[in-house]
């Protein structure tokens, strides 16, 4: 695909939303471009390094999200175009630079391209980044198609310079991970003026707290969204069409909403039959548009992915002009409640929508708004036929080596323990099924038998959580004379991303709780990216391979220890040692990725089960190896050998020694 990215102006092509979007960057004469992985985001960097030394662009990817942000737009301060990636929970952690850096803007065009998840396909939450741009007084752009999103990115860096403002671009999960028609524009070599002036325009412009002031930055700042406005007004990306005979019904649509209501509009042959506006500059919106709308409708309804975002600022246009003469209909609870107001739009939630509205026009309609009894009764119909589970890690992954030796290592300690977990492939020690809720006050309940791997995390939030929740767990089970350990997982890429300032926080407070790093020396969850520990950057060529374990004695961790998780004796006794410790207390498991060993065919012939010797008592089951099958009409275990990576580790759980390598023969 680096190739297609490269293809000659004119050229069409079907590309990915996130492909598209790297596109437009090159098609702008990107300088800079730094982000952290995260799905549905990753895939623009990712095609962006494969062409970045033809292209004489700079890349990296970043340690967390604050940092990507700060190195564009440090760049950008010289004149740079730069571009930064991220996913949604990405601006969490870089807000505090994106709210300040408004404050002195930037010079070269800064586009910050952030993809949001609703439906939480991949993501903890379906939070909606608009209202983060917003909140930052940053414009903010939303692509329709994937020709859009490569022309807006391109758009944006020409706005950004313009404004001398970051300009977001936000994108959603079947935006940024579907594909569509592109017609590619001309490639452009860098054109920036490269160099630093500290007295840019203003004194000391770069410097928020520099005379005159903060206060004066952000009447600047929102002189400059005022001017957006203007932009937005005349934006191409904003477009207002009423037909001869305006509709009653007036639709406002942004981004991949305004797609799907395409879709509809195309299969109820109403295209050309009703007021509508779509939006793709929303921040700010263009208002002299959206009174125009208003004026020519008797109801208009909205329709956004994510929150009533457009919907709300549009009510109170209307509640500001007259009244509320014009009935506003989308998310919002309440009887103009058309639309969800959680999860993902799609034709199918939209078409009943806006039939709807059309409904109270058109009564005659309302028959239409069964679709979603059909889908539930679908879903329902399917369900019964599949057997509900766990998602699983992959078969012979290190984590459930790492967690197989927490749970022994625990199993005969005293107490109710907590294990707080943390983003990435290892969250899934998390997902389980089938758990009952029981009473705070019921203490002898709450201590749940962990059977499998996919039971072990009681708690599970964001990158960086589980040690910050551990510790005060830790410090108040102390002070209360709580029994049980207190431990926190991570893995090695979200060590480098949250941890550090968290593990500084354990030492200098001396708090007694234990924390495993599931170290597989790649960001694995969101596609292999490298991390710290890797050793190597996307090209393959040679980086520092940072040492977790001199980084915490660095930091003043007494007691660190480090272990192989494919060895599960090995890793149980460590694991114990370090429950023993009275301080804080740092177990390093190091085990690399399967996926990454069976890429370099770096894994072992498969493991089998003997059936004379099996017993069917399933403890090799408990290692939520997905390689290990069960026939519970022989009472036997077995293992499919295509999916089997050779690891050996349900060899080392067997009480009957009925496992064995192919190769072998016998335990080795
Ligand atoms: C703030 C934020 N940024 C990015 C992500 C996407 N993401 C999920 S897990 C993860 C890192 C996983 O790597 P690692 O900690 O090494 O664990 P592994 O998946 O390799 O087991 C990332 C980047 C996220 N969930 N939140």
């Amino acid at each position: 695909m680096s190739a297609a990215i490269l293809d000659k102006e004119g050229k069409r092509l079907l590309l990915m939303g996130n492909e598209a979007m790297a596109r437009g960057a090159l098609e702008a004469g990107v300088d800079l471009v730094a982000g952290y992985p995260g799905t549905p985001s990753s895939e623009v960097i990712e095609r962006l390094w494969e062409v970045a030394e033809a292209r004489k662009f700079y890349v990296q990817w970043s340690t967390n999200e604050k940092v990507a942000f700060e190195v564009a737009a440090g760049a950008s301060l010289e004149g740079a175009r730069t571009l930064c990636t991220m996913k949604n929970a990405g601006l969490n952690v870089a807000m505090d630079s994106f709210a300040t850096l408004a404050y002195t803007g930037v010079r070269g065009g800064m586009v910050l391209m952030v993809a949001d998840d609703p439906g939480a396909h991949y993501s903890s939450t379906e939070q909606d980044t608009r209202t983060l741009a917003a909140y930052a007084e940053v414009p903010c752009l939303e692509p329709c198609d994937q020709q859009e999103a490569k022309d807006m990115v391109k758009a944006a860096f020409d706005l950004s310079e313009e404004l001398e403002l970051p300009v977001m671009v936000r994108s959603v999960t079947r935006l940024s991970h579907a594909s569509g028609d592109v017609v590619l524009g001309s490639l452009k070599d860098s054109e920036s003026l490269i160099g630093f002036n500290k007295h840019y325009k203003i004194p000391y412009r770069w410097n928020v707290y520099g005379a005159p002031g903060a206060v004066s930055k952000h009447v600047w700042l929102q002189e400059t969204l005022t001017r957006a406005g203007e932009y937005s007004e005349e934006s191409g990306f904003n477009s207002l069409s009423i037909p001869q005979n305006p509709s009653k019904v007036g639709i406002i649509a942004s981004g991949l909403g305004y797609a799907y209501v395409r879709d509809v509009l195309h299969t109820l042959g109403m295209m050309d039959k009703v007021n509508l506006l779509k939006i793709g500059f929303l921040n700010p919106l263009p208002k002299k548009k959206i009174l125009e709308l208003l004026d020519a409708s008797t109801y208009v309804i909205v329709v956004e992915e994510g929150e009533p975002y457009i919907e709300r600022l549009v009510r109170g246009i209307e509640s500001e002009r007259q009244a509320d003469r014009v009935p506003v209909f989308g998310k919002f609870p309440g009887e103009r409640n058309v639309l969800p107001s959680t999860g993902e739009l799609t034709c199918n939630v939209d078409e009943p929508a806006l039939l709807k509205v059309y409904g109270m026009a058109y009564p005659d309609c309302s028959c239409c708004l069964s679709g979603k009894k059909g889908d539930d009764e679908a879903r329902g119909k399917a369900e019964a036929l599949v057997t509900p589970r766990s998602s699983a890690l992959c078969p012979g992954c290190p984590h459930l080596g790492s967690y197989w030796a927490l749970n022994q290592a625990l199993k005969r300690e005293p107490g109710i323990h907590i294990i707080n977990g943390d983003i990435g492939c290892y969250e899934q020690g998390g997902y389980g099924l089938f758990a009952q809720a029981v009473a705070a006050s019921d203490e002898a309940a709450k201590k749940y038998a962990v059977r499998t791997p996919y039971e072990t995390l009681d708690t599970l939030h964001v990158m960086g959580s589980g040690l910050g929740m551990a510790q005060g767990q830790a410090h108040l089970g102390k002070l209360k004379g709580v029994e049980g350990h207190v431990v926190a997982v991570s893995g090695d890429s979200t060590f480098f991303h949250a941890i550090l300032p968290s593990i500084v926080n354990v030492v200098v407070n001396a708090t007694p709780a234990t924390y495993l790093v599931l170290d597989n020396r790649w960001t694995a969850m969101t596609g292999h990216q490298p991390s710290a520990t890797t050793g190597e950057n996307p090209l393959g060529q040679d980086t520092p391979a940072l040492d977790i374990a001199a980084i915490v004695r660095a930091v003043g961790v007494k007691n660190v220890f480090e272990a192989c998780p494919f060895d599960l004796e090995e890793s149980i006794k460590t694991i114990k040692e370090a429950l023993a410790c009275e301080g804080p207390s740092v177990v390093i498991l190091k085990g690399e990725c399967t996926l990454q060993l069976a890429r370099r065919k770096a894994t072992g012939a498969p493991f089998v089960v003997d059936p004379e010797k099996c017993t069917g008592c399933r403890t090799c089951l408990g290692l939520g190896c997905p390689a290990i099958t069960f026939d519970s009409v022989a009472n036997l275990a077995g293992i499919d050998a295509a999916s089997c990576a050779g690891c050996g580790m349900c060899e080392s759980v067997c009480p009957f020694d009925a496992i064995h390598s192919t190769e072998t023969g016998k335990r080795g």
